[in-house]
């Protein structure tokens, strides 16, 4: 009883647009939910550094380079922001991190995929970034207050990411033929992957009903998909390349482009751990972690060294 009319009580917050915060009342599936997506979101950021990082040593021109640096840091700080908040809802920071490494937690399946060229890195920018600021701009306004807080800034970091990856799109398509064919190649691979980011169909989505009356997600996975597709081919336009998709069409009565059937079988042999590069992006992560420990071992011992001496001076002024 006393259950039932607290999950009213709740709800009618969410209904009227409250945030919810880290110490009010909410219900266990709704902290677990959010602990489920934001450590998700969380390892996608940090597995998300990889597949570019890949290309730090080789960028193009010195300007190149430093723009990646910068990307790639501000993902590592997007995943720190987002195991912060995850860590609001009373999860263990190393818990997920665990999960992570033993392979029990997904992330975002596009990762999975290998960057073959300097071309890969503009469309990573420009559909990858793309596409998750299709996707969080709508979680700066999810109902739960230290994650929508933490989406702003992410937000704001993602449009300056997409705006280097066009660039780079851009100078190549704009370049030479090869540069051009360059282009050309990165857009045909990791178009259907970036389609796949929103997620499953709305018909199979198991969690968005639930996620959209907490308004947890504010729109659904197809709703963003269509978003994407629809900002997505003027941009493709521009650059004078072919979405590789040859039921792409604009649909004048829907308002909308049709566009061909995404294979799911692909999407969840990736999601089950079967991607070209799902097997190299754990081990990466585990070396990483393994050639960190003496890091956090020192901070630790550092901290424990501080906290005597601070324990010390208040004995003596005793
Ligand atoms: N990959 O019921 P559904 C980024 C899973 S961007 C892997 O629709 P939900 C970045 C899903 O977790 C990428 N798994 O779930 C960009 C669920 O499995 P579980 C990260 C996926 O949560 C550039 C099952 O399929 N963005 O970080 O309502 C550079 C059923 O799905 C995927 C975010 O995480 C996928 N693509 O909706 C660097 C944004 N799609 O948990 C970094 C926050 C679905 O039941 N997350 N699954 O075992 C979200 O908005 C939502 O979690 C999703 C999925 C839209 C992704």
């Amino acid at each position: 009883m006393i259950e039932k009319n607290l999950n009213q009580i709740f709800q009618a917050r969410i209904d009227s647009e409250e945030k919810i915060e880290a110490r009010d009342w909410m219900p266990e599936k709704y902290r677990q939910t959010l602990i489920r997506q934001i450590s998700q979101h969380a390892h996608s950021e940090v597995v998300g550094m990889l597949p570019e990082g890949n290309w730090i040593t080789r960028a193009p021109s010195l300007r190149r380079k430093v723009a990646l640096l910068a990307k790639v840091q501000d993902e590592a700080g997007h995943g720190l922001y987002l195991y912060s908040a995850a860590e609001t809802l009373g999860a263990k920071r190393s818990d997920l991190i665990q999960q992570l490494l033993d392979g029990t937690a997904k992330y975002s399946s596009i990762f999975n995929y290998p960057t073959l060229s300097w071309a890969d890195i503009g469309a990573i920018g420009w559909l990858v970034d793309g596409a998750a600021i299709m996707n969080q701009v709508m979680l700066c306004r999810t109902s739960y207050g230290p994650y929508a807080r933490a989406m702003v800034r992410i937000c704001k970091e993602e449009s300056f990411h997409q705006r280097q990856g066009y660039e780079i799109m851009i100078a190549l398509s704009k370049g030479s033929e090869e540069q051009k064919a360059m282009a050309q190649d990165a857009l045909n691979r990791w178009w259907w992957p970036s389609l796949m980011m929103f997620g499953p169909n709305d018909a199979e989505s198991k969690h968005t009903a639930q996620s959209m009356a907490w308004k947890i997600k504010r729109k659904t996975n197809d709703e963003l998909r269509q978003a994407f597709v629809d900002a997505t081919v003027p941009q493709a336009e521009y650059l004078g390349l072919t979405i590789p998709d040859a039921d792409l069409k604009w649909n004048e009565e829907r308002g909308h482009y049709d566009f061909g059937p995404i294979d799911w079988d692909e999407f969840w042999q990736v999601v089950k751990g079967y991607g070209q590069c799902n097997k190299e992006r754990i081990a990466a992560r585990r070396k990483a972690e393994e050639e960190g420990e003496w890091v956090r071992e020192a901070a630790l011992a550092y901290a424990e060294k501080q906290r005597i001496k601070k324990e010390n001076q208040k004995t003596k002024v005793a």
